[in-house]
């Protein structure tokens, strides 16, 4: 293991992110390679590590004053042992290959443990969405998908949405694809409801994290109701991962985006959380203006020269970090535990930082990491991809039932396979254990490819 993660940092050194999700996988899977001697027979370590495939390719686009820009687009194809390659795109500045290296890993892990077959994959661009027009947001998905078609199709790698795209860019991104191939597929999911998108697609990350952490609380005979929840972002997993919390009875006392976060004592109700998805999906408007609508809430502007977010440093039972990787720091983790927090579910991916963790996992509460917590998203991908085939729509019922139960079914697989192996109770090491020996044994039987 020390070998495989010296080989990333020297083939691959700027590849920081992606070497610090190896790094926690490979800290869980050491008692499954004793046990099955085959598998480092077979190398899966070093080729698990490996992308199948790695695409990179100009994206050239107009603004609407007829300057030209070029951003640059990924597709990670991580691993397609158990299914057609799946996961997210995202448009965020902040893209590079480490970053699409890492979302794509975890992506394998995670789309195991969902019970439905689909392998692993990442892509997206560093292009910055804030501030552009309907038109330049269409022009830029046409570019993108121009390239990206002759990669992906409904069998062999179905994108989805993540941060910074939507409903709007997954319509932009489809019509392209459908023009360019001639074919009405489910190629990708998080279509909208009219043309082929499913019911609680929108919600599945935000509910199904919720529903994560209300199984959590039952080993421990607690609930949601009347607990006080921190939740960072205010984006879709954010929005709806408060939605659940409040219909579950708990209070969400604040919400944040890239700029800063608000502290609602009195918490959020049904029409403020309406108001913050009006303000986010429809006007993309910032975070502050929650508090200029309700004044008696408080906004605290980011400070980057922090080594803390005050987010995490209000009195709290749970917290529920949406937003963005690392964005919870050691210190972060030492104030949510002075603060009183029971309960930490990761909605986002790889929000806690090594550092964080490792504070989460020597203390006793209960912590759900990003690769189970926030299967729920690409679970319902999953279902949406099953309705697309038989060419019909489930009601609402029946696919959050659904997502209900593999959310429950997640749970209690990590809680096997921790036990199985010797670390009961760790979420963390049930989650990595039990996502991977799926994807190994997979990789075993079709042999060396
Ligand atoms: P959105 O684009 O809808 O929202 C992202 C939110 O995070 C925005 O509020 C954004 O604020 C905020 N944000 C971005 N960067 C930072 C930062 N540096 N500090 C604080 N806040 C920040 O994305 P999603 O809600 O879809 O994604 C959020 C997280 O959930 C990501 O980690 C994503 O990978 C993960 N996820 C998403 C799934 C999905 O189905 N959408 C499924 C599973 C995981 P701003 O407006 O300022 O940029
Ligand atoms: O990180 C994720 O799981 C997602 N962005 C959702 C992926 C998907 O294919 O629905």
């Amino acid at each position: 293991m020390d070998e495989i993660l010296k080989n990333i940092k020297e083939k691959d050194p700027g590849e920081i992110e992606f070497k610090q999700a190896v790094e926690e996988v490979l800290g869980s899977v050491k008692p499954v390679l004793d046990r099955y001697p085959e598998y480092r027979r077979a190398a899966v370590l070093e080729r698990i590590v490996e992308p199948e495939r790695v695409i990179i390719f100009r994206v050239p686009w107009m603004d609407d004053e007829g300057q030209v820009h070029v951003n640059r687009g990924f597709r990670v194809e991580m691993n397609s042992a158990i299914g057609p390659f799946k996961g997210g795109l995202r448009f965020h500045p902040s893209v590079k290959l480490s970053i699409m290296k890492f979302l794509a890993f975890e992506q394998v892990f995670k789309n195991s443990l969902t019970t439905l077959g689909m392998g692993g994959a990442k892509g997206g661009s560093d292009f910055n969405p804030k501030g552009r027009s309907d038109h330049e947001i269409m022009r830029f998905c046409q570019s993108f998908m121009a390239e990206l078609f002759r990669h992906i199709g409904p069998h062999t790698d179905i994108p989805a949405g993540d941060i910074g795209v939507g409903t709007r860019e997954i319509g932009y991104l489809f019509g392209m694809y459908k023009k360019l191939k001639n074919e009405f597929t489910g190629v990708l999911t998080g279509k909208s409801l009219n043309w082929g998108g499913s019911l609680v697609r929108p919600e599945a990350t935000g509910y199904g994290c919720v529903y994560f952490a209300s199984e959590m609380l039952k080993t421990r005979n607690q609930n949601l109701e009347g607990r006080t929840c921190l939740v960072s972002g205010s984006g879709n997993v954010a929005q709806y991962t408060s939605e659940k919390i409040l219909h579950l009875g708990g209070r969400v006392v604040t919400l944040s985006d890239s700029s800063g976060y608000v502290y609602d004592a009195q918490g959020l109700d049904a029409d403020k959380l309406e108001f913050v998805k009006y303000l986010k999906n429809i006007k993309r408007g910032r975070i502050e203006q929650y508090a200029e609508k309700y004044p008696e809430t408080s906004y605290f502007q980011a400070d980057p020269g922090l080594d803390h977010n005050p987010l995490w440093n209000h009195k709290a039972d749970c917290a529920f970090p949406c937003a963005f990787e690392n964005e919870v720091q050691q210190q972060d983790a030492r104030n949510m535990i002075n603060n009183g927090v029971q309960l930490v579910c990761e909605g986002a991916n790889m929000p806690a930082t090594p550092e964080a963790l490792d504070i989460f996992s020597d203390s006793n509460i209960l912590y759900g990491p990003s690769k189970a917590a926030n299967a729920g998203g690409v679970a319902v991908s999953g279902l949406e991809m099953a309705q697309n085939s038989m060419r019909l729509n489930w009601p609402a019922e029946e696919v959050n039932s659904r997502l209900k139960i593999i959310m429950q079914s997640i749970h209690q697989t990590c809680l096997n396979a921790a036990e199985e192996y010797g670390e009961p109770g760790s979420y963390v090491a049930g989650a990595n254990i039990a996502g991977f020996v799926k994807v190994v044994n997979a990789m075993l039987d079709q042999g060396l490819v």
